[in-house]
């Protein structure tokens, strides 16, 4: 037994229809991958961020250092401070299952808004806006955000964390 050569044209050559139909789908992929990079400056839809590690007690501490600082302007139904921030930074911290503190923020002026979990994962969703951001553990997730319109908006968590992920609310309030 010995090894032949194949012949020199072994496969099925590709016809015309299969090159277009391979040609179109390669326009598309590199339409959308360009159309992210595009939205990110073109569209309001994706925020520039940044993040960090960080110790999830290290977070927790922070986070109240910032209710400390910060002006009490008020109470949730639920117990929780209403802080009003007296720098840019704000401290968001998710747990099962609520969003830490609550906030009342001046409309027009810029925050970085500081997120993270000290258990497992959750989403921040501002309703009735279509902003969405994870809220991981160990890393702390800088947003800036701008408010426009004034109002309260209720924040919700979009990932489901355990029993109570349904129950798991935070407040915005923009004067
Ligand atoms: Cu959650």
């Amino acid at each position: 037994m010995s090894i032949s050569a194949p012949e020199r044209v072994w496969w099925t050559p590709v016809d015309k229809d299969e090159k277009i139909w391979v040609t179109i789908a390669l326009i598309f992929c590199l339409v959308t991958f360009f159309m992210m990079p595009f939205y990110h400056v073109v569209g309001k839809q994706n925020t520039s961020s940044e993040s960090y590690r960080i110790d999830p007690a290290e977070f927790e501490k922070r986070t109240e250092l910032f209710i400390q600082q910060s002006e009490k302007v008020g109470e949730t139904a639920n117990g929780l401070p209403i802080v009003k921030p007296r720098g840019e930074d704000v401290y968001l911290l998710a747990r099962q299952f609520q969003f830490e503190p609550a906030l009342q923020l001046e409309k027009g002026k810029t925050y970085r808004f500081h997120l993270s979990s000290v258990d497992v994962q959750h989403g921040m969703s501002i309703l009735p806006l279509n902003m969405n951001w994870m809220v991981i553990p160990e890393y702390d997730y800088i947003v800036t955000i701008t408010p426009t319109t004034s109002g309260e908006f209720p924040i919700v968590c979009n990932e489901f964390c355990g029993a109570a992920h349904h129950a798991m609310l935070g407040m915005i309030i923009v004067k």
